[in-house]
């Protein structure tokens, strides 16, 4: 938290406490009888009924466990989405009769879930350039079903105990591994022999229709966590006699990576004031800022509104980071 005094003109002198508050998510499960559909559009679909929709990077992120009773899970049906289960668990009755878990559209990303007890764990019917990475997929009856679909890059996810792992019938150009040293998946059924020890099993996992080039000796996590961005307050001024005259006051920020870790896709999304401060209605959003390496700094300013009169004011800016797992993060 920063404070510091700013001179705004002849007569006036603000200070602007900056701060990224924490975040508190409420964690529990949730019970669904009918599929869960993500969609984009201003409320994600039925995002915000078990997770955070943030429109700007079309991702849902779920802040809750999720238990189907019957019919299909979670359904994606508008292209470009993601869906990023922040660590929770989508769970079915176990059967063919649950349906699939998860069916998606094209160039649709799926990440850090566990998908466990289905009939179908992901399901991809005619569905194209999806990305699928950092799950664990496991106790399906089949783990990864994909149907004329084409071009689906699938690696990180941990394949545990599926009665048939993957299938793929009918698609061309999907890919089960990257170059090393991403590599490929981990297979319950094929995590050995690692005999070089460079942390790839060292014969592919074949299965119908697809080949691991590069199966993982063990099973993959990623824990990379919250990128820790800090704010500072680095100037404030007005930019011109003109706003001035409407008490348009720039206010120039630089957010801090004080991690061990890169932030990915910093993005200013918002930001209120106090004392009747509002941000400029011509303010441009989202400000993105690319990638904070660790201990690197990005700046960027965001213009506000402050009434006559007001010597201080505190501004709350709304952020969103991705972390190197390819997590997402709200801030505050
Ligand atoms: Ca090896």
């Amino acid at each position: 938290m920063g404070k510091t005094q700013f001179q705004l003109g002849k007569t006036a002198a603000a200070s602007i406490a900056a701060v990224l508050l924490i975040l508190v998510m409420v964690s529990g499960v949730s019970a669904a009888t009918g599929a869960v559909k993500i969609q984009d559009n201003s409320t994600g679909g039925d995002c915000t009924s078990v997770g955070v929709w943030n429109q700007y990077t079309k991702t849902c992120t779920l802040t809750t466990d999720i238990t189907f009773s019957s019919g299909n899970g979670i359904e994606i049906v508008s292209n470009g989405v993601t869906l990023d289960g922040g660590g929770h668990v989508i769970t079915g009755s176990g059967g063919f009769a649950t349906g699939g878990s998860l069916s998606v559209k094209n160039d649709v990303t799926i990440r850090n879930l566990t998908v466990r007890n289905f009939g179908y764990g992901i399901y991809l019917l005619a569905s194209h350039g999806n990305t699928i990475t950092g799950n664990t997929i496991e106790n399906n009856d089949v783990g990864l079903k994909l149907v004329s679909s084409n071009n689906n890059v699938v690696y990180g996810n941990s394949f545990i105990d599926n009665n048939t792992q993957a299938t793929a019938q009918g698609g061309t150009g999907n890919v089960f591994n990257l170059p090393a040293p991403a590599g490929g998946n981990y297979w319950s059924d094929w995590a050995s022999p690692d005999a070089d020890n460079d942390g790839f099993v060292d014969n592919p996992y074949t299965f119908t229709g697809g080949t691991d080039n590069l199966p993982l000796a063990g099973a993959s996590s990623c824990n990379a966590g919250k990128p820790a961005l800090q704010l500072r307050v680095s100037g404030a001024y007005w930019a011109s006699a003109a706003d001035y005259g409407y008490g348009r006051l720039s206010v120039e920020y630089a957010l801090d990576n004080a991690g061990a870790e890169t932030a990915f896709d910093a993005t200013i999304t918002g930001s209120s004031g106090s004392n009747g401060v509002l941000i400029d209605p011509q303010q441009q959003l989202p400000v993105n800022l690319g990638d904070i390496t660790a201990a690197g700094t990005a700046g960027f300013t965001i213009k506000y509104m402050v009434p006559p009169g007001v010597a201080a004011f505190r501004a709350d800016i709304e952020a969103l980071a991705v972390d190197e797992c390819g997590n997402n993060y709200s801030y505050p």
